[in-house]
């Protein structure tokens, strides 16, 4: 409690331990992010996506700070599924975003899968949450945009930003990575690259192409330039953010909000069920010997796996309450 309590004062220390306690899967902190609960879902997640070296990192700490122009605060999780340890690439990342280390309304943590897999994406959804408990206006996502675990990742955010550079090869990167579905805006990085204007055709190409758009939502293409060109880059930052901006206006008054909140929590829901009942059973089958027990049965043609999980099901859960 006294911890829940910390994190809804702010306190940054409180907040990174608990979420690396997270990423760790420790039951206590999952105990802990219980009370947080009523006090989220006022943030607005906005999540950064493309090939690793796209720019995501130089973009997002630009971000930031026009969105502390505005006096909003910010929390950003950098997302790197790639690797079982913080730090690494993401340690540059970090150092590019640097000059807000001193404001104490910017909190900004990596996050990795530590050796547990497949649990990232659930990690992150609770960070998130951990986030918005703190009272952080803005929360960005940072991850790379391929693999199932970026995407589960990316959706969490409300708002996807899908940033692409040219010279990447004919084929949009987007298409490749499965990601188009969510892109919600996109920006092309790295302007002074060969193959730009391409880049710009072969997008809007592919947007032509769609024949509706949610919410009369068309994803705008921003072109942000290059940062080298300081004054230009920076006003492109503000028209990235008031399209940011837009685009939340756009899903909160068509009700897309509440229905991509639905499904985040239909995820969640699925998590816990999986981590409360699922388990636990499969983990004290596994330590008894008993899996191995089943596994020989069925290998000798004894029983099959349907039968076995049934006689579970009659075990553990209550016979007349069972789903048909
Ligand atoms: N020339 C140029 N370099 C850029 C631009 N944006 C990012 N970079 C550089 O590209 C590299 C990768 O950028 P980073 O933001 O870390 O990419 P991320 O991997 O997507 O996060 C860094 O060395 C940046 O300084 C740009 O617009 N122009
Ligand atoms: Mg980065």
């Amino acid at each position: 409690m006294e911890t829940a309590k910390k994190i809804m004062a702010g306190d940054a220390r409180t907040a990174s331990l608990l979420i690396r306690k997270l990423e760790d899967r420790n039951p206590q902190a999952k105990s802990t992010i219980k009370p947080l609960y009523q006090k989220t879902g006022k943030a607005h997640v906005i999540g950064f996506t493309g090939s690793p070296g796209a720019g995501k990192s130089t973009l997002i700490d630009l971000t930031i700070a026009e969105y502390r122009k505005k006096d909003k605060t910010v929390g950003a999780l950098l997302v790197d599924p790639s690797s079982p340890f913080s730090g690494g690439a993401l340690l540059g990342d970090r150092i590019r975003m640097e000059r807000h280390i001193h404001d104490k309304d910017v909190f900004i943590r990596s996050m990795s899968s530590r050796g547990a897999l497949g649990g990232l994406s659930r990690a992150v959804g609770e960070a998130i949450h951990v986030l918005d408990a703190m009272g952080k206006d803005v929360i960005i996502l940072e991850t790379v945009g391929t693999g199932q675990m970026g995407i589960d990742v990316i959706n969490h955010a409300h708002t996807v930003v899908v940033v692409q550079i040219p010279g990447m090869g004919d084929e949009i990167q987007a298409l490749k990575a499965g990601i188009l579905e969510i892109a919600d805006i996109f920006v092309i990085n790295k302007e002074h690259q060969m193959g730009a204007g391409k880049l710009y055709q072969e997008l809007m190409h592919m947007l032509n192409m769609m024949d509706k758009y949610p919410g009369g939502w068309r994803p705008p293409i921003i072109r942000v330039g290059n940062v080298t060109e300081k004054r230009s880059f920076e006003a492109r930052i503000e028209a990235l953010v008031d399209t940011i901006e837009e685009h939340y206006v756009n899903i909160v008054t068509h009700d897309l909000f509440s229905e991509r909140v639905k499904r985040k929590i239909a995820l969640e829901m699925n998590d816990a069920i999986e981590s409360v009942v699922f388990e636990p059973i499969i983990t004290h089958l596994v330590a008894s010997g008993e899996f191995e027990r089943m596994t020989t049965q069925v290998l000798k043609r004894q029983s099959d796996p349907g039968t076995l999980a049934e006689e579970l099901a009659h075990r553990y859960l209550s016979r007349n309450v069972l789903p048909p």
